[in-house]
Parts: structure tokens; sequence; C-alpha cells
């Protein structure tokens, strides 16, 4: 049976449109001034993004990236919380320090990204081989788009990853441009899946705005890598309908291809799916229609009565007071083996659930 025979399509058509929906607002709020940054969707990553995080399970890890709104509505992050990061509440998961996807959330399973393109992969595998070493059938499943596959950071993960057989998963939101780059100027590979055989590991790619394409090929990784056979790779191939940014034009993007993607919409599709095969009916659209807006209007208004941080404490947060690396004496003062300069609290060994994990249960 396919991955996506499995998963409950209204749940994934309504958590498409509400992706899309509160992307549509951030940007009106943008146009007026009420978002302090800068404002950065990925309209048309939703089959993707949403599809990519269904099929897996509730105790999996994602490592997501700065476009996957989609990812972390599927993990259970809230409406509200997101609402409040764009507009730099304080309540937000960074209390208003950081306007952007950069959140994490351990109790959902989230990994918080590094702004650094390509630098979360090397993260993502660590935190897949820490669920091997402990034995978990736990999948962590990282996120990049076509230009942080050129990184080093991305080369080195997937050699580590296929080394160690980590059940690592990774998806590539090949959106065909990084910021206004086009993929023929940053490769000269028709598909960024063969990048997986120089690792030796499985890749595939796919349309990345059919959710059932999407579900299944990421079903399929993410099994291979359940079942102890180590990493696999998937290319969505999908596309950025807005700018990099609000900021962006995007007159870079020719308008015939344009065109064609906008008529490949993956909400559209599902939506046409659905309909044909009777199921989601005239009232059923309505609802999901009325329920969208009823959560996007409350977040709103949740972030717009949340008070902005107070200025006076804007360091606090950003640098830890009390790092986990402390340096023992001063420098050639207190010759030892590095190993055992670095404060024992991070040295403990794989087995050791922490207290942040007993905190979380099964993690
Ligand atoms: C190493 C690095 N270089 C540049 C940037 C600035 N930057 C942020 S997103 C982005 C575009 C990334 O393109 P891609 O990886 O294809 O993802 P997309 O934004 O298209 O989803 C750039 C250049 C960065 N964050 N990190």
């Amino acid at each position: 049976m396919a991955r996506s025979d499995r998963v409950d399509l209204l749940a994934v058509y309504y958590l498409m449109r509400l992706t899309r929906a509160m992307e549509d607002r951030t940007r009106t709020l943008f146009l007026q001034g009420r978002v302090v940054g800068g404002v950065y969707t990925a309209q048309g990553h939703e089959a993707t993004t949403v599809g990519a995080a269904m099929v897996l399970d509730e105790g999996d890890y994602i490592v997501p990236q700065h476009r996957d709104l989609g990812m972390n509505l599927v993990r259970g992050v809230s409406p509200r919380a997101v609402m409040c990061q764009w507009l730099a509440r304080e309540n937000s998961p960074t209390l208003g320090r950081d306007g952007q996807l950069h959140i994490g959330d351990m109790h959902h399973g989230i990994v918080p990204m590094i702004s650094m393109l390509g630098e979360s992969l090397p993260v993502a595998c660590g935190v897949a081989l820490t669920m091997k070493m402990r034995k978990r059938s736990t999948v962590v499943l990282a996120s990049c788009g076509d230009g942080a596959t050129n990184t080093g950071a991305f080369h080195e993960a997937l050699n580590f990853a296929s080394v160690q057989k980590v059940p690592l998963v990774l998806v590539i939101e090949n959106n065909g441009y990084a910021y206004s780059t086009p993929t023929y100027k940053q490769f000269a590979i028709q598909d960024l899946s063969e990048r997986a055989r120089a690792y030796g590991i499985p890749g595939e790619h796919v349309d990345g705005n059919d959710v059932f394409a999407v579900m299944d090929a990421v079903g399929r990784a993410v099994e291979h890598a359940r079942s102890g056979q180590g990493p696999a790779l998937v290319e969505c191939k999908t596309f950025r309908v807005r700018g990099h940014s609000e900021a962006d034009k995007a007159d870079y993007v020719p308008r015939e291809v344009r065109e064609e993607w906008l008529a490949k919409d993956p909400i559209q599709r599902l939506a046409t799916y659905l309909r044909v095969r009777h199921l989601l009916s005239d009232e059923q659209e309505s609802e999901i229609e009325a329920r969208v807006q009823a959560v996007v209007d409350d977040a709103v208004r949740f972030a717009e009565q949340s008070p902005a941080p107070d200025g006076a404490t804007v360091a606090e947060y950003v640098f830890a007071p009390d790092g986990p690396i402390a340096i023992v004496g001063e420098p050639g003062a207190n010759d030892q083996h590095y190993i055992n300069a670095i404060d024992t609290r991070v040295n403990q060994p794989f087995n050791t659930v922490s207290k942040a994990e007993e905190a979380v249960g099964r993690r």
C-alpha cells in the first residue's frame, strides 16, 4: 500500500491551505507595515512541505529550513506562535528576537534551523546518529533548497550519513532558484537526486507539486531509513511563486516558466483530485475555508494583542549566560587533553537520558 493511502487527505488539504493562508495574511500585514523584518514565503511549496511531514511518525524529528512553515504546522507548531514570531512579539518562540522561522520545538520533534545554508544538515546527521546509537526506530527528516546542495556541509553530511548508515531522510526542495540564481548556473547535472549515487544511497526525484508523489517517495525513504538501511534522498521539484522575500520582485523568472508552474498549483491539484473522486463536497470545502480563516484571524488577533519585547532586555536570551562549554584555567597554565577541558555536562555517554529528554518523555 502506498504511504499516501494511509493519510487523512482532508487533513492534508486543510494544512496546505492553512500554510498558504498564513503566508498570504503575513504579506498583507507586511504591506501594512505591521511586520518588523522581511517576509520569506513558500507559496507553491505546500505539497512538498506538508506532504513530506505527513508521512512521519509522531516520535520522528524534522530539521526544517526557512520556507518550511508547512512542516512546522504539520508537527503541531501553533499558528499563534508563528504569527507572534513574524510580528516579533514577546511570547513568540524566540521571545520576539527573530522574525522568521528560525524556531525549534523539541516537544514536537523540531530541531531549530541554522541560518547558514547547509549547516543544519550535519546537525541532522548528529541527531540521526544519536537515535541510532540509542537503538531508537526514530527517523530524522531534514530539508534544504537547491542552493544549499552546493555547500560543503551538504556533501559532508551526506557522506557521513551514508558511512554511518544513520536514519536520515533528506528532502531537497528544488524550486529552480537560489535567490535569483537559476539551477543551470548552480550545477551541471539534470537532477539533484543524482547526487545520492555519489554517496551510495537511494535517491529519487518527484514532482514536488504533486502531494501524492511527495508522500509516496518520502514515505519510501522513511521506511528505508527506519529499517536500518541508512539515509535516503528525495528531490522535490517545485516552484517558489513569490520572490525570495517580499522585497524581491522575482523578475528574473521568465514569464513562461512562471505560467507553467502556476498551472500546476499544488493546492488546486489536490482540490481537483478530491472533487473528482467525491472526497470533498461543497459543504466540506466551505467548512475548511471557514476554519482556515478563523485560525488565521485568531493568530493575528493573538499576536497583535501580545506585547513587543522590552528594549531593555534585548541582549537577554541571545547569548548563553552559562554555556555548556567551560574554559578550564588560563591558556597554557593547565595543559591537558582537549576532551578533558570540555565541561563534563556535554560529555555524557550516549545512553544517558538528559533532564530535557525526561521532560519530553519518549524522545
Ligand atoms: C551560506 C549562506 N549563504 C547565503 C545565505 C543567504 N540566503 C538565505 S536563503 C538564500 C537562498 C537559498 O536558496 P535555496 O537553498 O535554493 O533555498 P530557497 O530559498 O530557494 O528555498 C540565500 C542566498 C545564507 N543564509 N547562507
